[in-house]
């Protein structure tokens, strides 16, 4: 045995699918996709490419970033690149809702970023690079290049065909690096899910022809029992050490089979060597090894990740989003200091227009607590993945109620009276030994001993309890596969949202902790 340093993967856990990263001196940035969410396109830094913390949100703005009220959950923004080039940040990403790619400029990468330049180009995935001419290229899924003159917006050459993959389905995520005398083109295949996989090619000229590598895909954990899977839409990242390294997207299922993965598609870190010019990647573990020599702080372990947000900024934490915009009439940290207030604007979360500030799951095991005044008005903590598919924990007229909605189906499981006032909410989620009963009230007081049997493991139960004077109170424990990405499809994730679907209310604080398992 050897005592090499490790790190753990996914390196920013949870919802941040289609990482892009680059360097500028001894900080790393990374960006990833948000869809639905506003802000959109978090941005985080680290100075070792293990530890990230974001630090904003490049589009933060309704100029920036339009989401029409019949923005699909898997519609707005779609994978971002981010590079440094000429003394500033450079962030390309498509909006599908409009239909247009967007590029936005700035010299600080916490904000703010300018107004965007669109691009009606087809396609997704744009990424941008710059050749020894100093021209600039936009590159697509599918693959081909532009030629673009990245400020007035405009089209001066292309579509150039690149190279598309192996011939698995969906050629997307494309980057251009200038390494040596050569252009590597990253190409990732096989769609984003079990079969994701990265090739490359290389030539010496940035409008090819392109020379696939050796052995391609080269990196893919398809037809693997692999624990992460659907490894896939890297990034390259050269370290201050001279050592290269990949982010890319992969998702961590559980359950029997077949597993389900609920926290969205997640950013991991994978240490890439160069063999004959080609590079080279083991397959990605949760526990990674670093190799030989890495710099000491790139073997440091990641942060716990839990968080509690006391609302007594003065403004939100940017790793609140909101659905598809956040007017400044619907929420506020003023009208009751200490406290976030949120005015509703819809009366239902399942359809658009709920008033809800969310953040994501990032740990299978954990547990989110809200303190919630409502007032006269509805207000709770839900667990969605989008307006199909949540679970809810609400306060309204002295009554605690438990409710949620699968598909088509909605139902309430559980009910209880509170005194007036503010009252904590919890919802916690646990991996499953075994599947769990859908428990409703009414089943426990028909038969409280009655034996559920043992079926085969699904994924993770999600308890929703309140807290009384004699301790907490579970009204449900909720089969978790019915917030998966297998049952709800889409390209986000879990989220836990503090919302008001009448009224206003207020929330004294909000904590997230992940739970030993
Ligand atoms: C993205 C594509 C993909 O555009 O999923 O993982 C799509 N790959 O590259 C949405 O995230």
């Amino acid at each position: 045995m050897t005592d090499a340093a490790t790190f753990r993967n996914p390196v920013v856990p949870g919802f941040h699918p289609d990482p892009s990263v680059c360097r500028v001196g001894e900080d790393y940035y990374l960006v990833c996709s948000s869809f639905e969410y506003f802000p959109g396109v978090p941005i985080l830094h680290s100075r070792d490419l293990v530890n990230w913390r974001q630090i904003g949100n490049v589009l933060d703005r309704p100029s920036q970033l339009e989401l029409p009220p019949d923005t699909h959950a898997s519609g707005g923004v779609f994978a971002p690149t981010i590079r440094h080039h000429d003394g500033r940040f450079w962030m390309v990403t498509t909006n599908v809702s409009i239909g247009r790619h967007l590029l936005v400029t700035a010299t600080d990468p916490a904000g703010p970023w300018s107004e965007p330049v669109h691009f009606d180009l087809p396609h997704v995935d744009p990424s941008l690079a710059w050749d020894d001419n100093g021209d600039c290229w936009l590159t697509v899924s599918g693959v081909e290049s532009y030629r673009i003159d990245p400020t007035a917006g405009t089209v001066l050459e292309g579509p150039v065909p690149m190279w598309s993959g192996t011939g698995g389905q969906y050629p997307e995520a494309p980057h251009l690096y200038r390494i040596g005398d050569w252009w590597y083109l990253l190409v990732s295949e096989g769609g984003t899910h079990t079969g994701h996989a990265v090739s490359v090619a290389r030539s010496r000229n940035i409008r090819g022809p392109f020379e696939p590598g050796p052995v391609n895909p080269f990196l893919t954990h398809r037809s693997t029992n692999r624990p992460v899977q659907a490894t896939g839409h890297a990034d390259l990242v050269q370290a201050t050490d001279g050592s290269w390294w990949l982010v890319l997207l992969g998702i961590r299922a559980r359950g029997q089979w077949p597993p389900y993965h609920v926290l969205g598609r997640e950013t991991f870190l994978a240490p890439v060597r160069w063999v004959d010019g080609w590079p080279v990647v083991d397959p990605v573990e949760e526990v990674t090894v670093a190799p030989p020599g890495s710099p000491p702080a790139l073997a440091a372990p990641s942060a716990p990740g839990g968080y509690r947000d006391d609302f007594d900024t003065a403004a939100l934490a940017p790793q609140w989003m909101s659905l598809r915009d956040r007017p400044s009439s619907s929420w506020s940290l003023t009208d009751r200091p200490g406290w976030l207030t949120l005015h509703a604007a819809g009366s239902t979360l399942d359809r658009a227009g709920a008033t809800m500030v969310v953040r994501r799951q990032e740990h299978h095991d954990c547990r989110a607590g809200v303190r919630v005044d409502p007032g006269a008005g509805r207000a709770g903590l839900t667990l969605r993945v989008d307006e199909a598919h949540h679970y809810d924990i609400e306060v309204c007229d002295g009554r605690v109620r438990v409710g949620g909605r699968v598909g088509p189906f909605r139902q309430v499981f559980g009910e209880l009276s509170v005194p007036p006032g503010p009252v904590t909410l919890t919802i916690a989620t646990r991996t499953a030994d075994v599947l769990p009963p859908t428990v409703t009230a009414a089943d426990q007081v028909a038969a409280p001993d009655a034996p559920f049997g043992v079926r085969p493991a699904a994924c993770d139960t999600v308890s929703l309890a309140v807290l009384t004077d004699d301790g907490p109170v579970v009204l449900a424990e909720l089969d978790g596969r019915y917030l998966s990405t297998e049952v709800a499809a889409g390209f986000t994730g879990r989220v836990f949202g503090l919302y008001v679907t009448g009224g206003s209310a207020s929330f004294d604080w909000f904590d997230y902790r992940p739970a030993p398992r």
